[in-house]
């Protein structure tokens, strides 16, 4: 299988995380993406090709264009403020106060982050920027025929929505290259998102659009991040009102539990028609992974590789989460393997 990889995703980025009260190692750090490449190249997933140099098109459809200029802004603007740390956001527009947009760069972090784990350093633009078009040389390659590409997306994407960055994510990769499939008369095109964690931004670009269909299958916000979406009455709205599946799930869910969402998750996207799928590969639900719930052994990413194989459709797989545990490499190969040896 074809994988698509940047080194851009090594530039300078945020030296530490909110977490537990502390300032912390990032658990979103370029030794994942290191992993994960050696992990595939490994078992065999080749050849690994570069994303093309491509312009901002598929990223202004799903994304609002202040907020990339603030992204592709806010670093230089944060340093002329004369802060030494990361950008991080600190105050927010939350219940009764105004939605307006803030003129100043303290402000404008809080107006569009919903999150505060996740900050702003010298090459986070950069990074995330040739993360998009990693997905989108990979829904290039899907429209030429190829029937599974990989896209090692870092930093990941399905937090991210039209206008907030959060969980990791600043740009949605997935979601541009869903439309950007849809656009080229993909027909209708699926995004089954298997990170641990909801796919909030990808759910809320597709909301009220009937010809992407979304499905998630993750830690019940009850109990995880990102808290405030993600739950089973979240179905679409308007013209995609049906839409949208969620499928919470409760801590310590083990692989049976877990294959019977990915069934129903798969009928229901059979039922809608989709035509190619795209998944949000996140490797946060395995056993060990260090801020995640679910049981996922090594071998059960290699079954459901196979399920999604035989499920037919062409795909292409976006990098999401998977932290902390050596095994992140081998759990993406495995997805990668099971796909190749089904489909
Ligand atoms: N202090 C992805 O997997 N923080 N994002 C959780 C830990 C955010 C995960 C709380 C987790 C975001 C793409
Ligand atoms: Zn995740």
């Amino acid at each position: 299988m074809i994988t698509v990889y940047s080194d851009t995703h090594r530039l300078p980025a945020p030296r530490g995380e909110i977490h537990g009260g502390e300032l912390v190692t990032p658990f979103e750090s370029p030794f994942r993406a290191d992993l994960i490449l050696e992990a595939v190249r490994e078992a065999g997933h080749g050849p690994v090709i570069e994303p093309e140099e491509l312009g901002m098109e598929a990223v202004l459809a799903i994304h609002d264009a202040d907020y990339v200029r603030f992204l592709e802004t806010a670093w230089d603007r944060w340093t002329a403020e004369g802060y030494a740390g990361d950008a991080i956001p600190t105050c927010f527009p939350a219940r009764r106060m105004v939605q307006r947009r803030p003129e100043d760069i303290d402000g404008l972090l809080g107006y569009y982050a919903f999150a505060a784990e996740t900050s702003i350093a010298a090459g986070t633009w950069q990074a995330t920027l040739a993360a998009t078009r990693c997905a989108l040389t990979g829904a290039a390659r899907l429209q030429e025929g190829e029937r599974g590409v990989f896209a090692l997306c870092r930093p990941p994407g399905h937090h991210a929505a039209r206008d907030l960055f959060g969980g990791y994510c600043y740009l949605n990769h997935a979601a541009a290259a869903a439309q950007t499939l849809r656009n080229a008369g993909a027909g209708r095109v699926a995004v089954l998102d298997v990170d641990f964690h909801h796919g909030n931004g990808t759910q809320d670009i597709f909301y009220d659009c009937d010809d992407v269909f979304f499905a998630s299958i993750h830690g019940d916000p009850k109990d995880a991040f990102p808290h405030f979406l993600g739950f089973a009455d979240e179905t679409g709205s308007g013209p995609g009102e049906g839409s949208t599946a969620n499928y919470p799930l409760p801590p310590g869910t083990p692989y049976d539990r877990w294959a019977e969402a990915l069934d129903d998750a798969l009928t229901r996207i059979r039922a809608s028609g989709a035509e190619t799928l795209v998944v949000s590969l996140g490797v946060d639900t395995f056993e060990k992974d260090p801020i995640s719930f679910f049981k996922l052994t090594s071998e059960d990413f290699t079954r459901y590789g196979e399920t999604l194989g035989r499920a037919g459709l062409p795909t292409l797989f976006c990098m999401e989460g998977g932290y902390g545990v050596p095994e992140i490499g081998l759990n993406t190969a495995n997805v990668l393997t099971g796909f190749e040896r089904a489909a």
